[in-house]
């Protein structure tokens, strides 16, 4: 299946005869800031969780066009379901850097209340479903729950119609799960743009190893859905194919799309990972010399006199000061009380959950030199209703 392109590696319009991107200079820029945000904020994070100051972290590097021009495409009503590298999109829908630090500090602040690992950030105003770790769960769930948009939209014939959009890696789509999805969403005629995030990689698997077919796209037309393959490198491409999905995936009732957007996972997979033990160090120079979505926006931008050398530098460090304020700020705060071990699992802590917490209180009155609880919100108290 060819791979659809509106811009080369140089930020030129491929098909000149082609109309040029139908977005405004302000979202252009916009989108072009929000890449930037996230690649800042990946290289703190990293080495802040290098020096110890949080447990885990995962960079989205190399990946930043297809989470943040798909976004660009869709209504803020539309539901999102995400993996785990798809930063872009909660950066796009106007999570603050307050929102992803108190969540990756696990501090007081986070809604999750530190019971998630960092990164795993969701957001119910947003519309994007918490991130969970086991992959591929999220793809059956975005299958219904776009099933059930289309009853709640039928019943609601006034409102704006609405999408699910579903990001994955090519790895997630070896799960099980990828392919009852796929198969419910297009029986059941279900609004769902599927955006699968090919970048070569599932930890150190390569796709050489993950599948014989032609990519994820070749088992979508297997499934009867419209399936396109873009260039996730390439924004606007990703963005013009996510708009014209969403368009399709409201037609006839409902419909399925995939989306498979290539690219290439230009770091380690996580903080736990060291990749140059599976790959050598000059396939991934090589690919951040060639092709990189923000540089290439970078020079489609420069060339329409939209963005400069100084702005570049102005914004990088303005950027970066408030990444590293809202780290501050984050790194400084309460963790939660220590109560939030066990509220949210029932409507009401139960009888038994409650004699758990009375064990805990006696622990820590009996050994209070084994543990600190003082950076917990209310320290001991914490445990009080
Ligand atoms: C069910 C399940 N199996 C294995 C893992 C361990 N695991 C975490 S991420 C990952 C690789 C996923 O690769 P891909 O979907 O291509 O996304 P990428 O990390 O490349 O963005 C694996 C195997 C997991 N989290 N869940």
């Amino acid at each position: 299946m060819p791979t659809y392109r509106v811009l080369d590696q140089d930020g030129v319009i491929v098909d000149k005869d082609k109309e040029p991107p139908n977005v405004s200079e302000d979202e252009v820029v916009k989108m072009y800031k929000d890449m930037l945000t996230v690649s800042i904020m990946d290289v703190i994070m990293f080495e802040a969780q290098r020096q110890g100051r949080l447990s885990f972290y995962m960079v989205s590097a190399g990946e930043e066009g297809i989470a943040i021009g798909s976004a660009s495409a869709l209504s803020p009503a539309d539901v999102i379901f995400a993996q785990y590298r798809e930063t872009g999109i909660f950066q796009h829908r106007g999570f603050t850097l307050d929102d992803f630090m108190n969540q990756l500090f696990a501090n007081r602040k986070d809604p999750g209340r530190g019971r998630n690992m960092p990164v795993h950030y969701g957001s119910k105003s947003l519309k994007i479903h918490t991130i969970s770790s086991p992959l591929a769960t999220q793809i059956p769930q975005a299958a219904g729950a776009a099933y059930a948009l289309k009853m709640q939209d039928r019943q609601n014939p006034l409102d704006a119609p609405r999408v699910v959009a579903c990001y994955f890696g090519e790895g997630a789509a070896s799960e099980g799960d990828f392919h009852a999805a796929l198969n419910i969403a297009a029986t059941r005629a279900c609004p769902v743009i599927f955006l699968c995030r090919n970048n070569g990689y599932a930890i150190s698997t390569p796709t050489l190893e993950q599948y014989r077919g032609d990519g994820i796209a070749s088992r979508g037309v297997g499934y009867g859905i419209d399936t396109i393959r873009v260039d996730g490198n390439d924004i606007f491409a990703v963005r013009e194919a996510t708009t014209r999905a969403r368009e399709m995936a409201l037609q006839d009732g409902g419909r399925p799309v995939l989306i498979e957007c290539m690219s290439y996972r230009v770091s380690h997979h996580s903080t736990s990972d060291d990749s140059f033990a599976y790959r050598a160090k000059v396939e991934v120079e090589d690919w951040k010399r060639r092709d990189n979505p923000i540089t290439r926006l970078r020079k489609w931008m420069e060339g329409k006199a939209l963005w400069d050398e100084q702005m570049e530098s102005a914004t990088r460090s303005e950027l970066r000061k408030k990444v590293l304020e809202a780290f501050g700020r984050a790194e400084k705060e309460k963790k939660p009380a220590l109560r939030n071990l066990w509220t949210d699992v029932y409507a009401q802590v139960t009888e038994e959950q409650e004699e758990q917490i009375a064990k805990m209180r006696d622990v820590l009155e009996k050994y209070p030199d084994e543990y600190d609880v003082e950076e917990h919100e209310g320290g001991k108290d914490g445990l009080n209703r």
